[in-house]
């Protein structure tokens, strides 16, 4: 037998295979008034029905083949779904995979001495026992269980208590099964979600069998003359007896969900810009580059509707989600913006998808010397009807803290909401704009090599963090001082030494549960979203990013959701202006292959 592995073969490619819709069923998709109808069942996902988005960093999964036998199947399955494989060749190779497919092949005994002598054996235990992502396939189950009888009694790697036995032939079954058949699915296993009552293909003489001992490891059984054990799933380790890489569309779409676990649905958001205008009327306002003042003599803020009405239209046409952003908060205290709260209780009324609000979550001291702590700004907002809290400025300055210091206090906005309200509750508003450098060594945050290159022909830029001017003043006595700032310079931005990969690895240890990653530059353009700002966060970190700033065609959102880590899209202008509906939005990213909420 070979020992281990072939050279190494990273194929990156740009489209992965998503499944959404049954090759057996058929799905209509027809626009009516409201939205969209499906009729007929959707009964799995088919692979080859759609594509969606590929990035870098997770689109290569590492493959043992220890060289037994013909893993071309996979391989092939693997590459269709959209995935580079790296083949292993150390110990190594294994404990630092991202994700790792075994399509044991060959005889028990052969594979457990070469994985022995490896020195694999060793690195696949450690590997299944921090729960990284694992897929075994057939002997890449059985290996998994304490021990086998083929040509043994042979150890194997101990990790699942049972004895693989060979399928007794004396009650007329013909062994090997070779030939498709049915799951009992016993658990909740993810990768079988597709599989309902769809047949799957099974080539094997030796079986294990359910017991008391491993049944917290079974998730489905299959009946070949007695009742073995056809998947197992713990935590990210999952193992299958049949092969998905032969099992038609429903075996793909095993392979799939292994590759793509938990993916969300990619969400499209309304975002409407809140503040009061000059007449003191609350409205949804929409910036270029956060400049919300129209160009004209007067200068007024720019009227683009009423939150309470937009929302609402919105939720109707299909958004996944509506954010409010009350973009002078920070000068206006929110708990004094009683209209804000009201917007808040009159949408919640008949909005039946998640209301972000953002704008002023900071401690608080009043005129009177009343202090306010963020968690009760937080608190009233839930109160009135959020469900979630967008923190901006503050979280620009506890990160700064906890940077230089690198404690955490628990005493920031942010800690304190999530603490009390749970991460996800906590969303962390992002305002960078770009820098340009000719070096990336130039700063010391992190830069990007940028695909537009700066005026003076910079090929590196980094995203330095802004925050509203007057945010820790008391703000009554300044609110002249901020209107006439605010007519002045970006906004009323300013900027701080800290960039937006800093910040954004920063909140999340702080305890954010989304980013809403906004770009001065971008906002309001309409030339599409800053796809290297998306790309350096939506990396970095591993809490959902909202990508938001320059939408203006549907195919940015395609192109986001394809290019970048984003797990949300947000767009104000062209939804404002009704330049695109969201419905449209929608329909694009589905014929694109990209799954949405319908
Ligand atoms: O700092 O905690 O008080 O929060 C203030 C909040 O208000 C922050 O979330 C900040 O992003 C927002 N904000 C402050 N000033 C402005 C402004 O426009 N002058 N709006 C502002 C930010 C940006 C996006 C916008 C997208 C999409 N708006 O949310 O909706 O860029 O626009 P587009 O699709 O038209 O390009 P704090």
């Amino acid at each position: 037998m070979a020992a281990a592995a072939a050279a190494t073969t990273t194929q990156m490619d740009n489209t992965r295979s998503l499944s959404s819709i049954s090759s057996t069923s058929s799905l209509l998709f027809t626009r009516t008034n409201e939205f969209y109808k499906i009729q007929n069942r959707v009964k799995f996902k088919s692979p080859r029905a759609l594509s969606i988005r590929a990035t870098s960093s997770d689109s290569v999964v590492t493959l043992l083949d220890y060289g037994a036998g013909n893993v071309r199947s996979v391989r092939n399955a693997i590459r269709h779904l959209g995935f580079g494989i790296k083949d292993v060749q150390t110990p190594e190779d294994i404990l630092n995979a991202n994700r790792l497919i075994f399509p044991g092949v060959g005889a028990f005994a052969a594979a457990m001495d070469v994985l022995n002598k490896t020195g694999m054996a060793e690195a696949l235990c450690a590997y299944i026992e921090k729960d990284r992502p694992f897929l075994g396939i057939c002997l890449g189950l059985q290996l998994l269980f304490q021990s086998s009888e083929e040509n043994g009694p042979v150890n194997g790697l101990g990790l699942i208590p049972g004895v693989v036995g060979r399928f007794d032939s004396s009650n007329g079954f013909r062994v090997p099964q070779i030939g498709w058949n049915a799951l009992q699915i016993t658990k909740d296993s993810e990768i079988l979600d597709d599989v309902g009552d769809h047949h799957v293909y099974f080539v094997h003489s030796y079986r294990a069998m359910p017991s008391d001992d491993n049944k917290e490891w079974v998730s489905s059984t299959c009946n070949y003359g007695d009742n073995f054990i056809a998947s197992v799933r713990r935590g990210n380790v999952h193992a299958v007896q049949f092969h998905p890489e032969k099992s038609g569309d429903v075996g793909l779409s095993v392979l799939r969900r292994f590759l793509h676990p938990k993916t969300n649905i990619p969400k499209v958001i309304a975002c409407l810009d809140v503040r009061a205008n000059d007449k003191g009327d609350l409205v949804v306002t929409k910036g270029d580059q956060y400049d919300v003042r129209e160009h004209t003599k007067e200068n007024e803020v720019r009227n683009l509707g009423k939150p309470v009405e937009l929302a609402r239209q919105y939720y109707k046409e299909g958004a996944d989600e509506i954010s409010f952003l009350n973009i002078t908060g920070f000068r206006d205290f929110p708990l004094g913006d009683l209209p804000m709260l009201q917007v808040l209780r009159l949408t919640s009324e008949n909005v039946f998808v998640p209301l972000t609000v953002g704008g002023g979550i900071r401690d608080f001291t009043d005129a009177n010397g009343r202090h306010y702590s963020s968690l009760e700004v937080a608190s009233e907002y839930f109160r009135s009807g959020a469900d979630k809290i967008s923190i901006g400025s503050d979280a620009v300055y506890a990160a700064e803290d906890y940077l230089k210091t690198g404690v955490k206090t628990g005493k920031s906005s942010l800690e304190q909401i999530s603490r009390v309200y749970g991460n996800q509750a906590v969303v962390v508003s992002i305002d960078p704009r770009r820098v340009y450098i000719t070096h990336p060594n130039d700063v010391e945050f992190k830069a990007v090599r940028v695909t537009d290159l700066g005026p003076n022909g910079e090929e590196y830029a980094w995203y330095q963090c802004t925050v509203g001017i007057l945010c820790f003043i008391v703000t009554f006595l300044f609110v002249h001082t901020a209107t006439q700032s605010d007519k002045a310079v970006n906004g009323g931005r300013e900027g701080r030494p800290i960039g937006a990969y800093e910040l954004a690895k920063a909140v999340e240890d702080l305890g954010a549960g989304e980013i809403l990653l906004n770009c001065i530059d971008c906002d309001g353009q309409g030339k599409g979203f800053d796809m290297d700002l998306i790309k350096l966060i939506s990396d970095a970190v591993s809490i959902p990013v909202i990508a938001s700033s320059g939408a203006g065609a549907v195919e940015h959102f395609s192109d986001v959701f394809r290019k970048t880590n984003a797990s949300a899209a947000l767009a104000a202008g062209i939804f404002h202006r009704k330049e695109v509906p969201i419905q449209s939005v929608k329909e694009h990213l589905y014929k694109e292959g990209i799954e949405v909420r319908i």
